[in-house]
Order: structure tokens, then sequence, then C-alpha cells
């Protein structure tokens, strides 16, 4: 299994074995009894589910088969999710678009509000959705290729959702490194080319490519456009961001799997590490006695770094410096915020909205997807829903949000119901 999937599957199952014989508590059972009366019950408030979204807040999108998204971007009214379907055999990239309104949007993907795309006719799944000029978008993930060895890959769409056969190679590009290699995130700079990051495997490195504008890999970056990072032990990056001219990669590392750490790695445009982050441009921070993780992060407007992390059980954030060091101004005075809201909560993805910090992830045992609010210091923020978190019930299968995003002051997420015939599931709160 790919250290993705490994990684997402450990998170579950460390849910689903921490949480077992655990009830919810009562502030979740409150909150499911305040949201069964309906937002519109009395004057709406932040972390209510958006009754203009689908009538309730929530759509679930079932493309026919297993099918799960881990990406969510807004552009223009319309809602842009990606991720992977097994309809039709093979895992491929898919991609929806919903109206402003929540359902599938007639004029994208030829009617359906789907698009589908398969690179070598094996195993294909999307990460990360990237919105660019003119409508365009790239969505990025992995492909096996014939060999049966994962790769970068990534897709460039036109507004319509056809396949913009103008990038790469037909509308694709997929980068090998040596043995496998998931792409989990990607960054667009200044000029257009397009950094994306990600995991290698059996050697878990943090492993970064740069692709042209028109998809061509750059072969100035790091050697022959690849970047391979050994941040010492088994290592994995999961998120990318543009902090002025320089790329900050977060992720993992550890010397096994049981002692992961969140991971920070720091590179010049040009693919060298940035000794003037950190010393020698990695930092590696725990957040718990036991393993932690960077999920995703944030450049904030002064160059500081927030990250999400995997904890075990609560929402971890952490704020770096912009040279590397834990800011001691945000949280309890070392710089990290352990946020516990009753039950297990993952946070996965991170957008900060004006000063307000949003996570989505994962509340209660099986979690549903959730929302979870925080100040600029990393303070609960108790105004958002109940008590800074607010969840989207999609039933007893484990549901999470995997990717958030704004949509002028409302919060957008996106994930999957994990089983067999899956679904897409997608809500909407207030902000
Ligand atoms: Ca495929
Ligand atoms: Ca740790
Ligand atoms: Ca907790
Ligand atoms: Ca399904």
């Amino acid at each position: 299994m790919d250290p993705v999937r490994r990684i997402r599957a450990q998170e579950v199952t460390i849910m689903r074995t921490i949480g077992s014989g655990r009830r919810r508590s009562g502030a979740a059972l409150v909150l499911a009894w305040a949201m069964a009366l309906g937002p519109q019950a009395s004057g709406a408030v932040p972390g209510d589910l958006d009754p203009t979204f689908d009538g309730d807040g929530k759509r679930v999108v079932d493309l026919g088969g297993t099918d799960q998204s881990q990406a969510v971007a807004a552009r223009q009214g319309k809602i842009l999710i990606a991720g992977t379907t097994n309809e039709g055999g093979d895992n491929d990239f898919a991609v929806v678009q919903l109206t402003n309104g929540g359902v599938p949007d007639p004029s994208f993907g030829g009617g359906d509000g789907v698009v589908t795309t398969d690179f070598f006719g094996g195993y294909d799944s999307a990460y990360a959705v990237e919105l660019l000029p003119k409508g365009k978008f790239l969505v990025a993930g992995q492909a096996l290729d014939g060999q049966g060895r994962s790769r970068f890959a990534v897709a460039r769409y036109r507004r319509s959702g056809a396949l913009d056969t103008s990038y790469g190679s037909k509308g694709k590009r997929t980068v090998a490194f040596p043995g496998n290699a998931v792409a989990l995130d990607m960054v667009r700079l200044p000029d257009g080319s397009t950094v994306l990051v990600g995991a290698s495997y059996p050697k878990e490195n943090f492993v970064l490519t740069r692709l042209t504008k028109g998809g061509r890999v750059m072969r100035s970056f790091g050697k022959k456009g690849r970047v391979i990072t050994n941040l010492g032990g088994e290592d994995g990056a999961s998120a990318a961001a543009l902090q002025d001219d320089r790329i900050v990669v977060a992720g993992s590392s550890g010397a096994s799997s049981a002692t992961l750490n969140v991971a920070l790695a720091r590179y010049r445009l040009g693919g060298a590490l940035d000794r003037r982050f950190a010393g020698n441009g990695k930092k590696v921070v725990s957040m718990v006695a036991g393993r932690d993780w960077a999920n995703d992060l944030v450049v904030l407007a002064n160059g500081r770094i927030l990250v999400v992390a995997y904890t075990g059980g609560d929402i971890g954030l952490a704020r770096f410096k912009p040279n590397g060091g834990l800011d001691r101004s945000f949280g309890g005075g070392d710089g990290k915020v352990l946020a516990d809201f009753g039950d297990d909560e993952t946070g996965q993805a991170l957008v900060r909205s004006g000063k307000k910090l949003v996570v989505g992830g994962g509340f209660g045992e099986p979690p549903d997807p959730a929302v979870f609010r925080f100040g600029p210091g990393g303070g609960v923020d108790a105004t958002f829903g109940s008590g800074g978190m607010a969840v989207a019930d999609f039933g007893p299968d484990i549901a999470l949000a995997w990717g958030v995003a704004l949509q002028g002051t409302r919060i957008l997420t996106a994930g999957y119901t994990e089983t067999p015939g899956g679904d897409i599931v997608a809500a909407r709160f207030l902000g």
C-alpha cells in the first residue's frame, strides 16, 4: 500500500480502535439535535449548515462505484471536487463540478457534471486541485504505469471539464521517481509553472517536481526535474505553499511509522533546500508523544507558517516563524495547539478566513465530516457552531472531510464515505 493510503488508513484505524466502545459526547448529541431542527429554525449563525446548498447543506455524489474525493475548490460560483472512482473498472481521476446550489453542474463534463481521466489503464487517484486563469484547472495525484509503478500524475482541464490537450501530452503528464511516488499537493509559481509535492516508497522521502506552464518537466529543477529529500527516516510530503520566493512543504518524518512527527522543508525555486530555514532547510517537530504528522499548511500574511496536524485524537495546530522556528506567540506559549472537542477529531485541511483559521476534518466514532474554527492566536472560536465545531451528519458510515475551501465567507468541505460503494460527500457551512 502506498504511504498516503497507509497513513490515511492508519488514521481511520486509529480512530476505530480508540473510539470503539466509546459513545458520542453529550455535546455531539446536543449538536445533532440542534441540527435536526434545521438552520432556519432560528436566526442563522456561523457553523450552521447552509440550506441554499442542496436544501440541507449536504450533498452525496454517487458516481456508480467506490467513489472518493480528497480536494475541493470554489470558482466563480461553482464547486470543483477531485478524487477517484472505480466506476467502469480501474480507478480513474474523477472531477465533479457542483453548481452554487449544490447539484451536479449541467455545463460541466458533457451534462452530468462529472469527468473521469485514465492514464495507463490502471489505478489513478487525485489528491489536489489548482485553479488557473481562464477557467482552466489542474488536478494532481498518482497513476500506476504499465509496470505497476506509481507515478506523479497531473491533468489540465478546460472550464467545461474537457481535457486541455495543449498541456503536457494530450492534456496529461506523469513523472516517475525511483520506486513509487504519489503527488499530494501542488503550488503554482508566479511564472505559471507548478511544483508538485508528495511521497515516495518503499524509500520514503519527500519528492518534488516542477512542470512548466505547458506541462513539461523543468529539467533545471533539482536533478533532471526531480528533488528527493531524506529527512532522516520514513518521510512523506503532503502539502506545499509559496512563501515569497520559497516553497514550503509539510508532511511527516520518523525513524519508523510508529514514531512519525510533523516535518517541514523549504526549497528555493530551483529545487535546492534553503539552508536559511531552520539551519539546514528541514524542521521536525513532535506534537504529541505518539505519532503525529502535518496534513496541510498555509503561509500567513507575515510569512509565518501554520500547519494542521494529525495527533491521534485532537486537532493539532503549529505555527512557525518565517525562518522555521516554532512561533511561541501562538497557542499556549510553545507554538502548538491541541484542541479536544470531546471525542476523536482529525484535521485534514486548513484555510484562512480573514483572521480566523478553518480546519476541515472529521469528528466522532465513526467520524462525520466536520469543520473547526480558531482565532488567529490558536484559541477555539466559540462563536462558530457548537463550541467552535460544526458537523455534517452523513449517517453511520465512516466519513471525513479531506478538503476545505472558502466560498465567500461560506465554508465548503468535500470527502467521502468509506465503504465499498462509498460516495463523495460535500457540505457547506455558514461562516
Ligand atoms: Ca485508470
Ligand atoms: Ca510525536
Ligand atoms: Ca479529542
Ligand atoms: Ca458510490
